[in-house]
């Protein structure tokens, strides 16, 4: 069956728009129209079917039935849950493997073109371990971190090293559950172990595991990655770049980065300024080279080079559609299969560099950071010698980008509330406590073609805003806020509510904080335990205000941080459909997994994941979630309106009024 949407429906960004019709006018098929063609099926969509051996697939679909095994459909729904978490948590720890080994090769003078750029953090990071760093040079502070990373993926038993960094009595909990992950890899490959023909066959008992996988993700991977990238390529902090398709530039080589891992894409900032990479382009007939980024890749160089993001997850194959990128660069992750085909219609190469990934009639240059520079340089290359078949022609780029100001790590969010001296999280704390701050919403996540891109991720935005919440945000759900103007500073704050509005003027903030990554969900982790640890908002994770949301969410990565950020104690809402939906009516049999990641976790873990489409009802259930928690700390319910007499933009209004006028205005003091 075939539906054509209209095009809001697609999308909500004007530049996708154009690009959209662009391919009709092309007769090209898009993520997007191919959604309109696949019909989901209703039963593995609904977490139904059970492929995992020979004697099926199973398809259960009444009450009661059983595949050939005996396996019911809570069984088949936890493990394919179960699988879908090992898959996302496999992907982020391998990039964080991949991190691990290139500190080492840094530190041992084996990796040209990398450097220690962040040696500060490089020694909070290791003494948090037990790491000498006292009169150590720091490649021998590197190299034992190195080795200390390395060996949590193949640790067998034990506790993997950076959970110890969550607050006291969540490690505690953990050890009662018996869900510390032993060993990154050893608990992704159990999980496949459990859900095999014949394994667990126990709902609770296999996503207990789920758990455990997902943890090792979280507070094990994903938070190597995020530490090493930080050492290597500098800790983020605030500054000044651009996002959409304008970035592309008509003039200049245009190099589009894409996927995950930041090795290649920093190597590729190093090697376009490099004056003979330059000079090369010149001579090719370019003014330069325009790097840009897509997916994640896009947010780890946007926030630590200021390289502007061309777009998120469903811009991939727009960007090809302009005419004018020269070369697509790709690593891991998001990478659509329908690029190459995409690009045989233009002059566009696709360039995979990973050792992992290959794509059929793509070009490959696999990327060795030992020669990272090297390669980075070769790279460039083919694209400047690409830059002569471009078809004028072909050429359309949209003229819409936006400023943004991405870069807000867990360290400079703790400087810029106290500066050097007092480097504190107190006044978020305090913020939150008076009801300025109603509470924290952390918004992440995928583009799903399902939905019209972005439309849910900045709904969501824009009313939790208006009511006092503070967003931060990483992954795609970053770039669709920076798309549509609400990380900068005054822009973002005009429809903000007045409280939170009065906090971001004080401390000169976004009221969207653009937090990196996917993988670095982390550092929501490390804020949300630094809040924690700051005093005033309960003494574990489950009592801060707060939620995390995945509105337009598609990975298994996503699942895979779903289920860590629960365990930690979030509510976790995700938008779009559930891959646990069950039977349409939801009879009893086929709800009960739904039910226990829900309530069943909560007595766990005291968070929960839930699955909700409407967009309304997504911020309705946030906000009773932030008051329910704002009431169990004894906090003083939140009053619309209730501040707001303070600020930048209130200070202005007061400016040309009589003093008592003014004194009024300002304390609510009656006139005399
Ligand atoms: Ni996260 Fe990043 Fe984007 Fe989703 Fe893909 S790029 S790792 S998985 S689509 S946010």
């Amino acid at each position: 069956m075939t539906k054509k949407r209209e095009l809001h429906e697609y999308s909500t960004d004007p530049a996708a728009q154009e690009m959209l019709i662009r391919a009709e006018e092309l007769g090209v098929s898009t993520a997007f129209t191919r959604a309109d063609k696949m019909v989901p099926c209703n039963i593995g969509g609904a977490g139904m079917c059970c492929k995992q051996c020979g004697m099926g697939p199973c398809r259960l679909t009444k009450e009661g039935d059983v595949g050939v095994c005996g396996a019911t459909i809570d069984t088949i729904q936890a493990r394919n849950l179960t699988r879908a978490i090992a898959a996302g948590a496999a992907a982020h720890s391998d990039h964080g493997r991949d991190m691990a080994f290139l500190l080492k090769a840094t530190a041992n003078g084996q990796a040209e073109g990398y450097w220690l750029r962040d040696i500060a953090k490089l020694r909070i990071v290791a003494s948090k371990y037990g790491i000498p760093i006292e009169g150590r040079a720091p490649e021998e502070i590197a190299n034992d971190l190195a080795d200390l990373y390395i060996a949590q993926f193949g640790q067998q038993t034990g506790e993997v090293v950076p959970a110890t960094r969550a607050p006291k009595k969540r490690q505690q909990l953990w050890r009662e559950l018996k869900v510390w992950p032993r060993g990154i890899d050893r608990e992704v490959v159990e999980a496949l172990h459990r859900t095999h023909i014949g394994d667990d066959q126990d709902p609770e008992h296999i996503l207990l595991h789920a758990v455990r996988t997902a943890l090792t993700d979280g507070w094990g991977g994903s938070m190597i990655a995020t530490d090493v990238s930080d050492i290597l390529f500098g800790t983020p902090a605030p500054l000044l770049g651009q996002a959409n398709l304008g970035v592309i530039k008509e003039n200049m080589v245009n190099v589009v980065v894409h996927g995950h891992q930041p090795n290649l894409s920093e190597m590729m900032v190093v090697a376009a300024q490099d004056p003979e990479i330059l000079e090369y382009a010149r001579a090719a007939g370019a003014e330069g080279i325009q790097l840009a980024g897509i997916c994640c890749t896009a947010n780890e160089i946007l926030m630590r080079q200021g390289i502007p993001a061309a777009g998120n997850f469903l811009h991939q194959e727009l960007a090809i559609l302009t005419g004018a990128v020269e070369a697509m660069v790709v690593d891991v992750q998001c990478i659509m299969q329908a690029l190459v085909s995409l690009a045989q219609n233009f002059h566009t190469k696709i360039i995979t560099t990973s050792p992992k990934v290959k794509i059929t009639g793509a070009t490959h240059i696999e990327f060795d950071e030992h020669k990272g520079l090297t390669i980075a340089k070769q790279i460039l290359k083919v694209a400047i010698d690409n830059f002569t078949n471009r078809q004028p022609a072909k050429v359309r780029i949209p003229r819409i980008k936006e400023d943004l100001i991405p870069g807000f790590s867990h360290e400079y969010i703790n400087y810029m509330l106290g500066g050097s001296y007092r480097a504190s999280f107190r006044p978020l704390n305090d913020a939150i406590i008076s009801g300025r701050i109603r509470g924290v919403a952390a918004i992440v996540g995928c583009n799903n073609p399902r939905s019209s891109q972005d439309y849910l991720h900045n709904t969501v935005v824009k009313e939790l805003l208006k009511k006092d919440v503070l967003v931060v945000q990483t992954g795609c759900g970053a770039i669709a806020a920076g798309k549509l103007g609400l990380m900068l500073g005054e822009a973002g704050l005009s429809e903000v509510g007045s409280g939170l509005r009065e906090v971001c003027e004080t401390v000169g903030i976004p009221p969207v904080l653009h937090l990196g990554s996917c993988v670095d969900n982390t550092r929501i982790l490390t804020v949300l335990t630094q809040m924690v640890e700051e005093g005033g908002l309960g003494d574990d994770i489950d009592q801060i205000p707060a939620v995390g949301l995945a509105p337009e969410w598609m990975s298994e990565k996503a699942l895979a941080i779903a289920t860590y950020c629960v365990a930690s104690g979030a509510y976790v809402i995700f938008g779009g459909s559930s891959p646990i939906s069950g039977m349409p009516d939801r009879v009893h049999d086929s709800d009960k997994v739904a039910r226990y990641i829900s309530e069943g976790w909560e007595k766990l873990f005291g968070g929960k994941l839930e699955f909700i489409s409407d967009p309304q009802k997504m911020i309705e259930a946030t906000l009773a979630h932030i008051d329910k928690k704002r009431a169990a700390l004894g906090l003083p319910a939140w009053e619309e309106n209730k501040f707001g007499r303070s600020g930048d933009s209130r200070m202005q209004q007061l400016e040309s009024l009589p003093l008592e006028q003014k004194r009024q205005a300002i304390y609510g003091l009656a006139a005399d």
